[in-house]
């Protein structure tokens, strides 16, 4: 196994035209930052799995379906006959106002414990992936991904962390006070540059990248948007340019895409730049796409894109 990674999915309902209120007619998907970032990896080539729970319900169970389906290894997921899987909508106004609807209070993954970690699972991995969401669910699956983070330094995985702020979920004071610490204790720290301001009331890119080296991770990647992405080390940095694309048709999902790109480019041994270049382009594709996952790109396309970042990546 080369990554493991631990969070929610729920089902996903986009209306197909207009506003929700008067929306009539659906697609179903799916979406969560974990999986997103898991069948990410997995088009690239990987092999990751992805711990959660579902309900014992139809739902569930077509999610899970899917996931398996595109290679995520599911072994670690549990079915909760108590709680049901939990359900999002999305209403796509235009590109730039995207309206998130949760009902996932409650829900299977937000009861998972600490207790649903398998160490030798997680032990036979490459890197531990987390984000912020999963212990917004829950006081119980803010235990889950603190030991897991745990379990993971003791048998030598690197920790990275996507912070993935979802204001809805929590307070903003219980959001700075857990990601801060949980930022504190990882390997590679993976926030967009809204969510550095958040945590350090700063937005110069140079002085967020120095301030989450100081508060203990050793590799920060940047995200700034169209932009591109900077790395921070210790010992270098870079701006790394992004990609244009012809139109944004769906932004959510770029950031989960991104961070599967990277860490794919960590895996195949690919330097700082080439790596953060990666992520650049499998979120640039992601967002040319209708959906949270159905953009991610296979390899050959990520390749082709990456030497002629044209309209036509088919
Ligand atoms: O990053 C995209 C995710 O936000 C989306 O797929 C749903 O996981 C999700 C969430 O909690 O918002």
């Amino acid at each position: 196994m080369d990554v493991v990674t631990i969070g929610e999915t729920m089902v996903l309902f986009t209306p197909e035209t207009g506003q929700l209120r008067y929306a009539s007619q659906f697609s179903k998907t799916y979406g969560g930052a974990e999986s997103n970032f898991a069948i990410g990896l997995a088009r690239l080539g990987h092999q990751v799995g992805w711990i959660s729970a579902i309900g014992d319900d139809e739902l569930g169970k077509g999610m899970l379906s899917f996931i398996r389906g595109e290679g995520v290894d599911v072994s670690q997921v549990k079915v909760d006959e108590t709680a049901p899987t939990g359900v999002f909508f999305k209403e796509v106004r235009n590109s730039s106002d995207i309206r998130i609807q949760y009902y996932r209070k409650g829900s299977a993954a937000s009861q998972m414990t600490k207790a649903d970690l398998n160490e030798d699972y997680l032990a036979q991995a490459k890197y531990l992936h987390i984000s912020g969401i999963t212990p917004a669910l829950s006081e119980n699956c803010s235990e889950l991904i603190f030991e897991a983070i745990a379990l993971a330094k003791k048998n030598g995985l690197t920790v990275i962390f996507d912070p993935n702020l979802r204001r809805k979920l929590w307070s903003e004071e219980k959001a700075r006070e857990v990601l801060l610490k949980i930022a504190s204790q990882v390997d590679i720290v993976l926030p967009g540059v809204a969510e550095g301001e958040f945590l350090f009331g700063e937005s110069d890119p140079e002085t967020l990248g120095k301030l989450f080296l100081e508060h203990g991770a050793s590799t920060v990647i940047l995200k700034v948007g169209a932009e591109g992405a900077y790395y921070f080390t210790n010992e270098e940095s870079a701006l790394v340019p992004g990609f244009k694309v012809e139109q944004v048709l769906d932004p959510v999902g770029a950031g989960d895409g991104f961070a599967a790109g990277f860490i794919s480019g960590r895996l195949e041994g690919l330097s700082l730049y080439e790596s953060v270049q990666r992520g650049n382009a499998v979120g640039a594709i992601v967002t040319t796409v209708k959906g949270d996952v159905e953009g991610l790109p296979e390899k050959r396309e990520i390749d082709r894109f990456i030497t002629k970042p044209a309209d036509d990546v088919s």
